[in-house]
């Protein structure tokens, strides 16, 4: 109806056909597909670290492995997203993770942006009492509100082909037409009328979404700790469950491309929680 009006009025300009919106309508980070390149990367050792959920004693333990692996080397860590909530340390983690500066960068996960959506809650209202899993987010500084807003759904590095995303990417869709809450949220896809429709959750004949990934670009992804660590040739699963008592896994994107991994010191939440 409304496209029939704009078009016979011709003087109104239609809106865009596609409203990226995400799941809570916060706001958009400025950079939603973020590029690096080589003059960033220099000669940097890439390591991709999986969902970190706050586990922070695991996170120091992987990142001195890492550093071990390649001595001499300058790394870059990258991280898949969630790396908050649920899990003992979400402060120290993040305070960790800024404090690297350029040396690390992160997508943002549904879990960044779900206690975004309490920050913000509570800075409109300010009666508004974080729920009792967000409540380590309650001293959080205006920077560090700034960080995890700006945090990009998707980064790209097109020198070594690779692209991380937090859940995933819809096949045959340009990364700038993804839809937001799928770059965080989808686990599957189910092919209707050949199309690719995701979903968070198993459907009658859907399939995890890395399956139908072909490529050209290499996906590195986390939010399936179910499924454990996926290898597949186009796309590598990194969220190990290191919060359910799994470990906490990381690859290098670049030259040796090791993958290392370190033993969750507890199991901090049950695989069903
Ligand atoms: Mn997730």
């Amino acid at each position: 109806m409304a496209a029939l009006l704009y078009s016979l009025l011709g003087l109104l300009k239609r809106p865009d056909k596609k409203i990226r919106n995400n799941k809570y309508n916060l706001p958009n980070p400025k950079v939603p597909n973020l590029d690096i390149d080589n003059k960033f990367i220099q000669d940097k050792a890439i390591f991709i670290i999986g969902d970190v959920h706050g586990c922070y004693d695991e996170l120091c333990e992987l990142m001195d492995l890492a550093r071990s692996a390649a001595p001499n080397k300058e790394i870059l860590f990258m991280f898949v997203g969630d790396i908050v909530n649920k899990g003992p340390k979400s402060c120290e983690v993040l305070s960790l993770i800024r404090s690297l500066g350029d040396s690390a960068l992160s997508v943002r996960g549904n879990h960044e942006e779900a206690v975004l959506r309490e920050i913000l809650r509570s800075d409109l209202n300010q009666e508004y009492i974080l729920p009792h899993k967000y409540q380590w987010a309650t001293n959080l500084s205006v920077d560090d509100k700034a960080f995890l807003l700006e945090l990009p759904y998707t980064i790209s590095v097109p020198s070594l082909n690779f692209i991380v995303v937090h859940a995933g990417i819809i096949p045959g869709v340009s990364l700038g037409e993804q839809n937001f809450e799928d770059l965080v949220s989808m686990r599957y896809i189910t092919v209707q009328d050949n199309k690719y429709i995701p979903s968070s959750f198993s459907l009658q004949g859907s399939s995890p979404w890395a399956k139908f990934w072909t490529g050209p670009e290499h996906i590195y992804f986390g939010h399936h700790a179910a499924l454990g660590l996926q290898l597949l040739g186009f796309a590598t699963g990194l969220d190990t469950g290191c919060l359910y008592g799994g470990e906490l896994t990381g690859v290098f994107a670049n030259g040796s491309q090791q993958r290392l991994y370190v033993k969750a010191k507890a199991m901090y939440r049950k695989p069903d929680d």
